[in-house]
């Protein structure tokens, strides 16, 4: 798996033409497909990539047209062929994907032939084109990453030798980009080109920012990068200007022609085509090489943005290397202000870890990093090298479990490349891989990983002859890896240079040469440094002092990273105080915010009786242990038991009231300020949904009476929230009705048909959106159509008595047990 197929440079004459125009010439891309096939004609229901087979004609006359216009880039109408969206077409996978490639290459002959014909030579470039699978991805959704790659690779083994390039669109999940560009690489010499699209807030749907899809996709190795879809062309401006603030490779934007308006039996975009193209001018000068247009644009779009272009140069950007690793959701910097690496999720030396990880407690471990992601570390080292234990299938199984509950990018910590590669294939972002050393034989195993990944390297002083003594020669070392991963394509910014923290007890004279050592990777190689920062102290007593003096030296010589536990308040408050004196906290508004109001004692002073020098095990507060907390942080392996330990002394209807949808709504809050993102939301839902299954059958066990009703239920269709309607069916069975419920996303008509079939005697439906209040109000109208219907009842989150009125309902409740009244009243009646 380790060599990526593009490595071994076996591209077609036309592919290094296209990497060679790339980034020195303007390319241009087509415009969209499907507002042109509807154009053509193309019926309601009927799959664009299956006019691929049906009308081959149209796809090769729109392709055409868009050469014609300007483009030399077209992209294959495939953006749908995946096994999953195809999985009951009459057509296979295989018949639909050459079929597209055939009209893309009759596109472009027929674009050679024009061109021959009125003595131009132009040379057109076909991309096979690939969309998101349309399914979520563990742990958001079912697909594994394993299943996206294959599907991704189902695809790329069918036009591997037919196209010229790869252009990835319109993804959304850092994690499904990850697996496409992966398929392509692993399986095929093709150039590949990749755009994800981006919300209102600047981010991926998943929570991805510009910075993180820049290293990641960087890291990865892709050709090109860049954003395409998304909203309008005026709102991606912040966004292409941050990745082009970050990219060092061409980028290419794609937006659309604004969001579709519907009028008058037609879809209109509100992007007119002098805009679009004065955008297009503008995102060129600014610096991108490719540019091609989305969702309703046409060759109008494409036509006249070239005419506007015409002349201008390409800008080459100049963009500082930066030394960047990130999550699916974060990035960090790392040579900026200090940025401190949790040490605490690796056994060596911590007992309960070393006996949590043995006996498979995972749980102990997650408790351990969300302490240290809520204490303020940026970056957290992952350990599990336990005697005992599989190593990589323990590394794979934690950092697929962090990468669901926190959001700080890991450093996956191993001395055995296995282990390296398999963590690194499965990381949702760009890691930090903790390390390689100055030994032949380990530099020759971890440096084609970090050059496949993409990860920033740890890199040790030390070679086949141990640790040396003096600064010389670990600066000599260093110089060695520097030149040895040059020679693999590691560039030096994604290298931090471990210096080697030495016992003083043991070296006295270790400490000053480790300082020395850093001191010149900062300021004679320009890089960054990191230090394990505990090792120092080994051996004397009252560790902590030596650790933080040693600390602020550290960082006075130069040190970018320390590792070390951020749960030491006075280690975090040496840091919090050297980045005001280093004039890297502007304006020290960091530590007025942190430290106004502090006594002025030392955290170890006040917690001398507590601190064990500073050797914290595992542990959870009270606080953070709670059905609250672990809805908040998804911890859906916790949520049971503490559900079931409530029950012992609250009823049911407290721990929803008091514990779940106070919970709940502060997740949803947070999404709401982009503090959390929605694979936490969903996440936190699941955890909430394991919680009302516990209390479901609490809530049964105190019914009292069978057979009343029966209620309909349903949440109304476009909207997917259940937990409340599940919650009123809970209560009303308990109650004593039989609740028939349609489950959520229902259209009016199958709430009509059910009334037909079961006739209830009320009717209930539910809905947490503003966007879908008026599917509610369609559905009650609908009803309403039915003469001698029963009453309709409203609630959610959304809704009011005023909106629940105007919208045609009988009845609103503000919650389940409103819903009992008025269940009570109605069929009393
Ligand atoms: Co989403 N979501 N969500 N979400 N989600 C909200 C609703 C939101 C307010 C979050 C936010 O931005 N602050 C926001 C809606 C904004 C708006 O329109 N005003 C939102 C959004 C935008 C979205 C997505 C679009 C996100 C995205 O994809 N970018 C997407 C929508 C998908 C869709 O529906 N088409 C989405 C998805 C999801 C998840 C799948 C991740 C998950 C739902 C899982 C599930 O339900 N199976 C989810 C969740 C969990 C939430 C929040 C955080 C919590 C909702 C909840 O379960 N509350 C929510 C924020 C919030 O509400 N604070 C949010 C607890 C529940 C017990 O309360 O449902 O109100 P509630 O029910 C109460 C009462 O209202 C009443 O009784 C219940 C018990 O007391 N009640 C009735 C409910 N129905 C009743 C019917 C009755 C009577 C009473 O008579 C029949």
């Amino acid at each position: 798996m380790l060599q990526s197929k593009s490595d071994t440079n076996g591209r077609t004459a036309k592919q290094r033409s296209l990497i060679q125009k790339l980034g020195k010439e303007l390319l241009v891309f087509d415009g969209a497909m499907g507002s042109m096939l509807h154009l053509k004609g193309i019926l309601p229901g009927e799959l664009p990539e299956v006019c691929n087979i049906t009308h081959p004609d149209w796809i090769a006359d729109i392709h055409a047209t868009y050469l014609e216009s300007g483009a030399s880039c077209i992209i294959t109408n495939t953006l749908g062929t995946n096994r999953y969206h195809f999985e009951d077409s009459k057509y296979s996978l295989e018949e639909i994907i050459l079929a597209a490639v055939k009209n893309g290459r009759e596109a472009i002959r027929r674009e050679e032939e024009r061109c021959a014909g009125e003595g131009l030579s132009k040379e057109s470039f076909l991309f096979f084109n690939i969309g998101p699978i349309g399914r979520l991805l563990a742990p958001m959704g079912t697909l594994s990453f394993e299943d996206a790659y294959e599907a991704f690779k189902e695809q790329i083994d069918i036009v591997k030798d037919l196209v010229d390039g790869v252009l990835i669109e319109t993804m959304s999940d850092t994690y499904e980009i990850k697996a496409a560009v992966l398929a392509v690489k692993e399986n095929s010499d093709l150039p590949v080109f990749a755009c994800m699209t981006f919300g209102e807030n600047g981010r991926t749907l998943t929570g991805a920012t510009p910075e993180v899809e820049v290293s990641l996709l960087e890291g990865l190795g892709v050709d090109c990068l860049g954003v395409n879809c998304s909203l309008g062309p005026k709102e991606l401006v912040p966004v292409v200007e941050a990745v082009l603030a970050a990219a060092k490779i061409p980028v290419i934007v794609e937006p659309n022609a604004g969001l579709p308006v519907y009028e008058n039996n037609k879809t209109r975009y509100n992007v007119t085509v002098e805009e679009f193209a004065e955008y297009m001018k503008s995102f060129v000068l600014a610096g991108i090489s490719c540019f091609g247009g989305c969702c309703g644009t046409t060759p109008e779009y494409i036509r006249r943005s070239c005419e506007l272009i015409s002349g201008s140069a390409l800008n080459r950007r100049e963009v500082p290397s930066t030394t960047c690793v990130t999550s699916g959701t974060q990035s960090v910097r790392i040579g900026e202000r200090t940025v401190i690496c949790g040490e605490r999720l690796n056994p060596t030396g911590k007992k309960k870890l070393k006996e949590a990880l043995l006996a498979h407690r995972l749980d102990d471990v997650f408790a351990e990093a969300i302490s240290q992601e809520k204490a303020g570390a940026h970056v957290l080292d992952v350990n599990v090298g336990v005697p005992g234990i599989n190593e990589a299938a323990m590394m794979v199984e934690v950092i697929r479990g962090l990468q669901e509950i926190i959001q700080l990018p890991l450093q996956i910590d191993s001395a055995d490349p296995e282990v390296l590669e398999k963590a690194c294939r499965i990381y949702n972002g760009k890691p930090l891989i903790n390390s390689v050393n100055g030994k032949k034989e380990v530099m020759n195993a971890v440096f084609p990983i970090v050059k496949k990944y993409g990860g920033v390297v740890v890199a040790l002083t030390l070679d086949e002859s141990g640790i040396p003594e003096s600064a010389d020669k670990r600066m000599e070392i260093a110089g060695n890896i520097i030149d040895t991963a040059a020679s693999f394509g590691i560039d030096k910014s994604d290298i931090i240079i471990d210096c080697l923290t030495l016992t003083v007890s043991a070296q006295q004279e270790g400490a000053e040469q480790t300082l020395e050592a850093v001191s010149r990777v900062r300021n004679d190689l320009n890089m960054n440094t990191v230090l394990g920062l505990s090792n120092i102290s080994f051996g004397l007593p009252n560790r902590p002092l030596i650790n933080r003096t040693f600390l602020t030296m550290a960082l006075n010589a130069g040190l970018s990273m320390p590792i070390m536990n951020p749960l030491d308040a006075d280690l975090m408050s040496t840091i919090d105080a050297y980045e005001v004196l280093s004039a890297k906290d502007k304006n020290s508004a960091d530590y007025v915010l942190k430290h106004a109001g502090d006594s002025g004692l030392t955290a170890s002073f006040q917690t001398a009786t507590t601190s064990n020098q500073g050797k914290t095990e595992p542990q959870e507060s009270a606080g953070e242990a709670t059905i609250h907390s672990f809805v908040v942080s998804g911890r859906k392996e916790r949520i049971a038991g503490a559900v079931r330990s409530e029950l012992l002394s609250s009823d049911p209807m407290s721990i929803i009231n008091n514990h779940l949808i106070p919970a709940l709504n502060e997740v949803g809050k947070k999404y709401e300020q982009g503090i959390l993102f929605l694979p936490q939301l969903i996440l936190s839902a699941e955890t909430a949904k394991i919680a009302f299954g516990e209390l479901k059958e609490a809530i049964s066990t105190s019914g009292n009476g069978r057979g009343k009703g029966p209620i309909v239920l349903a949440t109304v269709e476009g909207d997917i929230h259940d937990i409340g309607k599940n919650i009123v069916k809970v209560i009303l069975e308990s109650y004593g009705y039989e609740v028939i419920d349609l489950g959520k996303d229902v259209p009016a008509a199958e709430i009509v048909k059910a009334f037909h079939t079961y006739h209830p005697q009320l009717i209930g439906l539910s809905a947490l959106m503003t966007t879908t209040v008026v599917f509610m109000e369609k559905t009650i109208a609908a009803l309403k159509q039915i003469p001698g219907v029963c009453p309709v009842i409203v609630g959610g989150a959304v809704l009011t008595p005023d909106v629940a009125a105007q919208i045609g309902a009988d009845y609103y409740a503000k919650d389940a047990m409103e819903t009992v009244g008025v269940a009570e009243k109605v069929i009393s009646d």
